[in-house]
């Protein structure tokens, strides 16, 4: 599998991102993730029929008819069902999440991780800032009481924007991968080559009715950005600053990507609250973290511990009453 050549590396320093094809075998990593979300929809869609939010369990359907399908019937995006990371407020003891093993090795995959010491040296941090995203076609997704498409594009950001002051030194690595082929039409990511050489631009929290963080437009020049369709294996990597967002889901087939993060061990993951690892140590290989299970019940730990203690608070540095969020 691909390993970062010099050129790939020389091009994420002058852009501040780089599409690498064929980081790791699809057919290895996806399909077993693949199958376990299988299992999360079928319980999924049978909680929701018995609580009578869906008239079947769509079980003869594929995975993204059958999903498209629950979301828009039973008017609700469940994708805190499938997401390896917990609520950052509300967090309840039985908040859904799903960490289960296939998803901890695809994490973990030896070749993911060679490519990623490939930017950031040999002792690797799995930073918790990470999810999975499942995007219904737009023309079939359920919408807020305002009209907008539940869970759609994410706007305009940097990475650094969304961890908290204390990892803004950290060297963070965003790792982008689709599950599925992500083009144009079903909304793949868009990236503002050379923004990285900015400095944290502001962030405006619910900017023009959107949900999440976003940078206006006066701070940049949207017109600049590219977009970067993959393949299953192929992976789009981040500096913490390159500007990006993603497009909307016009075609009528999901949209499916994990997004993870990855820093130098010792470094501020920029959300303490969440549970990270030494996913490889060149130096301290008994350190490693190869236990799904352990990881899993990290998780489960930091949900309990949250639900009792409530709100950490401090995971957002923005405020909409900047002048620029007007
Ligand atoms: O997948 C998306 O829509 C957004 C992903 C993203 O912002 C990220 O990977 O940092
Ligand atoms: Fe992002």
């Amino acid at each position: 599998m691909s390993r970062l050549t010099p050129e790939q590396k020389e091009h994420f320093k002058e852009f501040g991102y780089v599409p690498v094809r064929k980081v790791f075998d699809p057919k290895e990593v996806i399909d077993p993730v693949i199958e376990e979300y299988h299992e999360v929809l079928d319980r999924l869609a049978k909680e929701l029929f018995a609580k009578g939010k869906i008239h079947s369990t769509y079980d003869n359907l594929p995975f993204g008819e059958r999903i498209t399908v629950i979301y828009a019937e039973s008017k609700e995006v469940h994708n805190s069902y499938f997401d390896f990371s917990l609520p950052l407020t509300g967090c309840k003891p039985d908040s859904p999440f799903w960490a289960g093993p296939s998803v901890f090795r695809a994490l973990t995959s030896q070749d993911l991780l060679d490519t990623v010491e490939g930017f950031i040296g040999a002792e690797i941090y799995s930073n918790p800032v990470q999810h999975v995203r499942i995007k219904p076609p737009e023309s079939r997704s359920p919408r807020d009481d305002k009209g907008n498409v539940m869970f759609g594009v994410t706007p305009w950001h940097q990475d650094n924007g969304v961890v908290t002051a204390d990892a803004d030194k950290t060297e963070m690595l965003t790792v982008w991968f689709p599950l599925m082929s992500a083009n144009v039409q079903n909304g793949c990511l868009k990236v503002v080559p050379k923004s990285h050489r900015n400095d944290l631009l502001t962030h405006c929290p619910g900017y023009k009715g959107a949900a999440g963080l976003q940078i206006p437009e006066a701070l940049f020049n949207p017109e600049d950005a590219v977009a970067v369709p993959l393949e299953a294996g192929d992976a789009l990597f981040m500096h913490k600053k390159t500007i990006h967002s993603s497009l909307p889901n016009m075609s009528d087939r999901i949209r499916w990507s994990f997004d993870l993060r990855f820093n130098p061990t010792g470094q501020a993951t920029g959300r303490g609250v969440f549970p990270g690892f030494i996913a490889r140590s060149k130096a301290d290989p008994v350190a490693e973290l190869h236990n799904p299970n352990e990881w899993n019940r990290m998780w489960h730990e930091t949900r309990a511990s949250l639900a009792t203690t409530g709100d950490p608070g401090f995971f957002n540095r923005w405020n909409s009453d900047a002048p620029i969020c007007a």
